[in-house]
């Protein structure tokens, strides 16, 4: 079985994390298969949204641990540089926006690929863990970037530090992830949001993801410029056309 498994359906790309025995955790193959099919995200304009998760009972427990060192793997230099850099830089720059549906553990590397995602969710039974100072590493895949971002200096601090298991729950109280869904509707839920993002017009989730971007850096000046310019862009599109011709009519829209 090919260590990533991908699905289109009704403009959304499925794309699971298969290798469940090891709790889907990244070799560099299974890293390069999931570089390629982002790729392929990017370049179709059939594909509108990205909906990730795990086969089995964890989403990822970051770096298969087998394949760290220099002679059975390419090493931690290999794997950043080939591999998590990408990945990380790949989800964030893709004008599409990419929903993380965490159904059980991610650890390390995917904890943190799940983070770097547009919306995060997770089942009941799903957990987060920054595992890498249980090793000996410091965390990666732009943890050190977003987990302060998202729930603060203080606990991104602890977490990093301490390498403590975090629960769906408290990830969610946190503000680390935006919903929690029960075990037995968790892809059922997980999914309807996805296909919520797909029907969305794909110029307007373009332009969010990147003034969303851009705001994490940027002064208030900047960001209101930045958003003066994308709200000129939307108001000139089709689909806002759209959007208001369904308003009025009392109909949902029919972005194209
Ligand atoms: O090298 C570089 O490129 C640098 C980059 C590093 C990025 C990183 O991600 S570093 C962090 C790596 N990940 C970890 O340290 C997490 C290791 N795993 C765990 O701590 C635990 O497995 C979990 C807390 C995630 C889950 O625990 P539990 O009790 O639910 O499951 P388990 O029994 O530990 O694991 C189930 C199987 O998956 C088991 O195999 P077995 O004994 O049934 O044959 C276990 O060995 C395997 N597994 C889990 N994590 C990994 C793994 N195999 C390889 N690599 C793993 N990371």
């Amino acid at each position: 079985m090919p260590s990533i498994l991908f699905e289109i359906k009704d403009r959304l790309a499925i794309i699971r994390l298969n290798r469940p025995d090891k709790l889907n955790a990244f070799n560099r193959e299974m890293g390069l298969l999931l570089l390629n099919k982002l790729e392929l995200c990017s370049a179709s304009p059939e594909i509108k949204a990205i909906y990730l998760t795990g086969m089995g009972k964890g989403f990822s427990a970051g770096q298969d641990l087998t394949e760290v060192t220099d002679s059975v793997g390419p090493g931690v230099a290999g794997m950043l540089t080939e591999v998590y850099n990408p990945l990380v830089t790949s989800i964030r720059n893709l004008t599409k926006p990419v929903l993380a549906a965490v159904n059980g553990v991610a650890a390390g590397a995917g904890a943190n690929i799940a983070l770097c995602c547009d919306i995060v969710v997770a089942s009941l039974s799903g957990s987060f863990i920054q595992a890498f100072s249980k090793i000996g590493l410091i965390p990666d895949c732009g943890g050190t970037y977003f987990l302060p971002r998202l729930i603060g200096w203080q606990k991104a601090s602890a977490l990093a530090l301490l390498g403590e298991k975090i629960s769906a729950t408290d990830a969610q109280q946190t503000g680390m992830i935006y919903k929690v869904f029960p075990d037995e509707q968790f892809e059922a839920a997980s999914l309807e949001m996805a296909y919520t993002l797909s029907k969305m017009s794909s110029l307007s989730m373009a332009l969010i993801k990147d003034a969303l971007n851009n705001s994490l850096n940027n002064s208030l000046d900047a960001q209101l410029a930045l958003e003066n310019e994308y709200q000129q862009k939307a108001a000139g599109s089709s689909d806002f056309k759209e959007g208001i011709e369904a308003f009025l009519g009392k109909r949902p829209p029919q972005f194209i």
